[in-house]
């Protein structure tokens, strides 16, 4: 499996042991057990930590010092946590999922409407812990990148049931669903570091180019990953009818008798065999390396964002962290 680079992995490493300790503290106030339960296993259950990270390398950057004991700090990089986290328990409702990261999703062992209101509890304590971090401002951040979120979903369903084609419809879904929370991230740790305008700007920007990228490659997994490595199967969004970028690119140079075989494997979607069918053909039309290029094209606008950066540790991870998303198996 590919690992991030040494210094990007201890890095990663050491924040996701912070991140883990501030939210088994934070979990001593949840009065009723079997939420507390299911929040334990949506909350530490392995995941990567990327968005917390981003709070704090972002904090560092604009110049906050020792950013790990500033109470604004871990309040925001909690709150980012507790929304990718309610959105994945939300998103797995609403696809039926059956795993997550190796593990059984919490719906199949809670149920939906648990899950459902469990989601929207991390939901509420996210926003209190934002109002409590950094005021106004970071609930105004936050709210404005949920309801990007759930409008992407809407976008997303139209897709699959229409079978809109779009590689721009795509982008908006992506910019949505997943850049527009590690954006928040990026822009709040500037916030909560003390950074100016064109600071907030720049890792604002940052975030949004590395979380396009960073679905892209999530989408790519999705055709190509080892189920073993990702945590989950492999032909997730084909079953589903999600179009995503590897086939849409496919479809542009597809010929006419190309698109109709994509269409028939389409309608068979249930089928094993059609997914294996789709992978062949979109490797045959390009799609998996067009899909390819576009992420790491993203990378290079989300490296040139950080330029008016001086170096320094966490510009390095910043860095580390948008070569390793397009270089990630899991
Ligand atoms: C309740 C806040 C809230 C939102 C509801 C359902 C919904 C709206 C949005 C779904 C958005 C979604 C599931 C986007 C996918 C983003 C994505 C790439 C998730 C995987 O992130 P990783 O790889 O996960 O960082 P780990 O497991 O490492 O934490």
């Amino acid at each position: 499996m590919h690992q991030p680079n040494d210094h990007l992995s201890r890095y990663l490493a050491g924040q996701a042991a912070w991140i883990e300790g501030l939210i088994s503290d934070d979990l001593q106030a949840v009065g009723d057990t079997e939420l507390l339960d299911l929040l334990r296993h949506a909350l530490l259950a392995g995941g990567k930590r990327v968005r917390p990270m981003l709070v704090l390398a972002a904090s560092s950057l604009v110049g906050c010092s020792r950013p790990q004991e500033r109470a604004a700090v871990r309040g925001l990089a909690l709150a980012v946590e507790y929304l990718h986290v309610a959105s994945l328990l939300h998103d797995d409702v609403i696809d039926n999922a059956e795993q997550r990261r190796g593990r059984p999703a919490a719906n199949t062992l809670w149920g939906r409407s648990r899950v459902i209101l469990a989601g929207d509890y991390l939901h509420a304590r996210a926003m209190t812990l934002a109002g409590t971090a950094a005021g106004a401002e970071a609930i105004a951040i936050l709210g404005q990148a949920i309801s990007r979120m759930v409008e992407a979903e809407f976008l997303q369903h139209r897709m699959a049931a229409g079978r809109l084609r779009s590689t721009d419809a795509y982008l908006q879904v992506v910019e949505g669903k997943t850049a527009a929370l590690i954006a928040a991230a990026c822009e709040l740790g500037a916030l909560a570091g003390g950074g100016g305008a064109s600071e907030r700007t720049a890792l604002r920007r940052y975030g949004s180019k590395l979380g396009i990228a960073f679905q892209v490659v999530d989408d790519l997994l999705d055709y190509l990953g080892d189920p073993d490595t990702t945590g989950k199967q492999v032909g997730n969004d084909f079953a589903e009818g999600k179009m995503t970028l590897p086939l849409l690119l496919a479809m542009q140079r597809a010929s006419p008798e190309e698109q109709a075989h994509i269409g028939r494997l389409l309608d068979q979607r249930g089928e094993r065999q059609a997914f294996a069918d789709m992978q062949r053909l979109v490797e045959r039309l390009d799609g998996f390396a067009r899909a390819r290029q576009q992420a790491a094209a993203m990378i290079d606008h989300a490296l040139a964002a950080l330029a008016p950066f001086a170096d320094s540790a966490e510009k390095a991870a910043l860095t580390g962290l948008a070569r390793y998303v397009l270089e990630r198996q899991r």
